[in-house]
């Protein structure tokens, strides 16, 4: 498939020159794509070096995991994908809790009185609604794509109707003007930090920063197979631990869990 054409300048200045200053390899923006899941992809198959990375202002087929649509309407929010090469296939599953804790550092960054959290395995979350997805895709030869959409400008209305109670931008949860390419800038920044390279276990300082971050510890959750239990946390390797009151401990390594009750 032909490259669709990329704009020179994004937000006032090349585009190069904000691959140049944020440290990252190559960078394409574009007012419209399809999804920057699929450009960047293309971009890896043609042997591009990790953190390239692909912006758009609007994505006309935004996604999720198993296929459900990402609202990504134009100029009102970061729609971004970086890819990262990790060495070992074991890392893998770290990846989006490790893109949500760049994206809680970044928001706290532009918002020093933001309370962001991490919500397993995939969203970050601002006063217990959703403001950012992350969707991994694996690409050939051991990369992945780093799929990051963060609701930035929307009011309440810019949101599909089904979605308006469970959502937030920052700026509705925090008020005042953030720029798209500092937030840009500050995540990207942050992802080099924690992926370069890419921890095989999550230990130490970030085990705690993590922790910290859990929006499930101590809720009660049900997982997708409709059992139920208490979070004791997140492992080393990223999956969800369910236990408590004479439930036995499990993992969780994959899907969503629903919070039952908070107490
Ligand atoms: C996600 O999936 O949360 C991953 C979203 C990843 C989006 C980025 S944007 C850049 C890159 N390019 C793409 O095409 N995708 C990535 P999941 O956990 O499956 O959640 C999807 C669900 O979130 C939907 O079914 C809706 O309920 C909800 N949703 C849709 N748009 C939303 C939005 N803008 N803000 C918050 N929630 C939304």
């Amino acid at each position: 498939m032909d490259a669709p054409a990329g704009l020179a300048i994004w937000e006032d200045k090349a585009v190069e020159a904000w691959a140049q200053a944020w440290g990252i390899p190559r960078l394409e923006a574009y007012d419209s794509l399809a999804s920057t899941n699929d450009r960047c992809r293309e971009m890896a198959d043609r042997g591009a070096p990790a953190f390239t990375s692909v912006i758009s202002r609007e994505q006309t087929a935004g996604r999720g995991r198993g296929g459900r649509s990402w609202s990504s309407p134009a100029g009102l929010g970061l729609w971004m994908s970086v890819l990262i090469r990790p060495q070992s296939q074991e890392s893998h599953g770290l990846l989006p809790i490790l893109a949500g804790v760049a994206v809680c550092r970044a928001i706290r960054m532009v918002r020093p009185e933001a309370e962001p959290r991490l919500k397993w395995p995939n969203d970050v979350q601002l006063g217990g609604r959703k403001v950012c997805g992350i969707l991994c895709e694996g690409v050939g030869g051991g990369g992945v794509v780093v799929g990051i959409g963060v609701n930035v400008r929307q009011r309440p209305e810019d949101f599909p109707m089904a979605l308006r109670d469970h959502v937030i931008s920052i700026e509705l949860a925090l008020h005042g003007e953030v720029s798209l390419s500092v937030l840009a800038g500050k995540i990207l920044g942050e992802l080099r930090r924690l992926a370069a390279p890419v921890p095989t276990l999550l230990e130490g300082d970030l085990a705690k920063e993590v922790a910290n971050l859990d929006a499930l510890r101590g809720t009660r959750v049900r997982d997708v197979s409709g059992a139920e239990g208490t979070v004791l946390g997140v492992a080393p390797d990223g999956a969800l631990i369910v236990g408590g009151e004479g439930v036995p401990e499990r993992r969780l390594v994959a899907g969503s869990v629903t919070i039952v009750d908070r107490s």
